[in-house]
C-alpha cells in the first residue's frame, strides 16, 4: 500500500445541547477530517477530535493542524505498508499528540479494510454485532435541568448515563438522578476536578452509596497513587480516562490497582492500534473496558463503533447516535441508535459514507498534501 494524497478538513459543527466539564463549557466543536488516498484511488477516513482548546489534553486543533501538516503527513506519504502497524510505526517517534495521531491512524485502518473489502470492525478482530450505548451528561445550570436531560435520553432508549461532577456539583446532583432512576445504570465522571484530600475522600464516600458503576477520573491524570489509595477506600470501581495515554500507563494502573475498569478513547491513546493493546491487556488483567468519546463527528464515532466491537468492551460505550449530538453529520447514514443499541456496521471500513460535498463546501479550512 502507499499513499499518494493527503487531505484534511477542519469541520465545525454546533452541539444540539452545550456541554459543560469540571473545565469548560462548549456549544460547537472544531474537528479535522483525514482523507488519506491510495495510488490506485482509494480513500481511507480519520478523524481528529482534540478540542479546540487545551482542558481535556494538551493538544488543541491549531496544534493538531501544525503537527499534521509539518509531520504526519509527509511521514505517510508515499511509505510502503501492508498492514497499519507498520504505517502507525512511521511516527512512533513523535512524542504526544495523540489525538492528532489517531487521525491518521484511522484513516490508514480505514483504507485498509476497504482495500480488503471487510468492515474496520472485523479487521480489528472485533466480535459484536452491536454495540450497547451509554450518554454522556455535561454540568447543568440547576437539578430541574439535568433531571429534564436525563429523562430525555433514558425515554430515547439509553440505558446508561454518564454524569459530569466537579466540586459544588457532585453529591446532590446525583442524589437527585438515583432517587428517581433506583435502577439506572449511573455513573459519574470527574475529569480530575479534586483535590488528593480528606474533604474529597468524604465525598467520594458518599457517592460510594448511591450504586454507581464508577467513578471516573477523580484525580488528577498523573497521580495514579492517589487513585489507588482511593479503591482502598471504596467499593465504587474506579475508571481510568485521562490517566491512560499509553500503555506504561495501563500497566502502572493494573500494578498499582488504581482502577478497576479503563475507559478506552481512541484518540487520547493515539489510535486504534494502542486502543487494541490497552483492550488486550486490560482483558487479561481482568479490568473491563468501554469506549470514551469525544463528542466525535461521524468519521470518529464509526471508529469508536468498530472498537466497541472487540470482546472485553463489556460495559456500555459513549457512542451515542449522531442526533445525541448534531443535527448534521458529516456521514450519511448518520450513526442511529435504537433502544440504546448501535449495530456494527458490516460494510467496508467504517461502514459509512463520508458526505464530501458537504465537507468541500462547509469546511473552515482545507489543505492537500501530494507526492
Ligand atoms: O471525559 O469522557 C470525557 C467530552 C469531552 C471531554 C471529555 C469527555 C467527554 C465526554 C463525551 O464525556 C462523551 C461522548 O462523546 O459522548
Ligand atoms: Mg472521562
Amino acid at each position: 500500500m502507499r499513499i499518494a494524497r493527503v487531505a484534511l478538513f477542519e469541520v465545525s459543527l454546533p452541539l444540539v445541547h452545550s456541554f459543560e466539564t469540571s473545565s469548560h463549557r462548549k456549544s460547537g466543536l472544531q474537528h479535522i477530517l483525514v482523507q488519506v488516498t491510495d495510488v490506485d484511488g482509494r480513500s481511507g477516513w480519520g478523524e481528529i477530535a482534540s478540542p479546540s482548546d487545551p482542558y481535556y489534553t494538551s493538544e488543541t486543533t491549531d496544534t493538531a493542524w501544525l503537527i499534521a501538516n509539518r509531520y504526519l503527513a509527509p511521514l505517510v506519504l508515499g511509505a510502503r505498508w501492508d498492514e497499519p502497524a507498520e504505517l502507525e510505526s512511521t511516527w512512533s517517534r513523535i512524542r504526544g499528540h495523540e489525538f492528532t495521531k489517531a487521525g491518521f491512524s484511522a484513516a490508514a485502518w480505514d483504507l485498509h479494510a476497504r482495500a480488503r473489502g471487510i468492515s474496520l470492525a472485523a479487521a480489528l478482530g472485533g466480535t459484536r454485532t452491536e454495540v450497547v450505548a451509554g450518554v454522556s451528561l455535561g454540568i447543568e445550570p440547576g437539578l430541574d435541568e439535568l433531571l429534564a436531560q436525563v429523562e430525555t435520553q433514558v425515554r430515547a432508549g439509553y440505558p446508561r448515563v454518564k454524569l459530569k461532577i466537579a466540586p459544588g456539583w457532585d453529591v446532590e446532583p446525583v442524589k437527585a438522578v438515583r432517587s428517581h432512576y433506583p435502577e439506572l445504570d449511573l455513573h459519574v465522571d470527574a475529569n480530575g476536578a479534586y483535590p488528593d484530600t480528606e474533604e474529597a475522600v468524604d465525598i467520594f464516600r458518599h457517592l460510594d452509596e448511591q450504586g454507581l458503576t464508577m467513578i471516573e477520573q477523580p484525580y488528577t491524570p498523573r497521580d495514579l497513587p492517589a487513585h489507588a489509595r482511593l479503591q482502598r477506600r471504596i467499593s465504587t470501581p474506579v475508571c481510568l480516562d485521562e490517566s491512560v495515554v499509553e500503555l506504561a500507563d495501563l500497566r502502572t494502573m493494573i500494578e498499582l490497582d488504581a482502577g478497576r475498569v479503563l475507559n478506552i478513547k481512541v484518540s487520547r491513546m493515539g489510535g486504534l492500534l494502542t486502543a487494541r493493546s490497552a483492550h488486550d491487556l486490560a482483558r487479561d488483567a481482568g479490568i473491563p473496558v468501554w469506549c470514551g468519546g469525544m463528542h466525535e463527528f461521524g468519521v470518529g464515532r464509526a471508529a469508536n463503533v468498530a472498537i466497541s466491537s472487540l470482546s472485553n468492551f463489556t460495559l456500555p460505550s459513549d457512542v451515542s447516535g449522531s442526533d445525541k449530538y448534531y443535527e448534521r453529520d458529516v456521514i450519511v447514514p448518520p450513526v442511529v441508535a435504537e433502544n440504546g443499541v448501535v449495530q456494527v456496521p458490516e460494510g467496508p471500513g467504517i461502514g459509512y459514507e463520508i458526505d464530501l460535498d458537504w465537507v468541500e463546501h462547509n469546511a473552515v479550512r482545507t489543505a492537500e498534501v501530494t507526492v
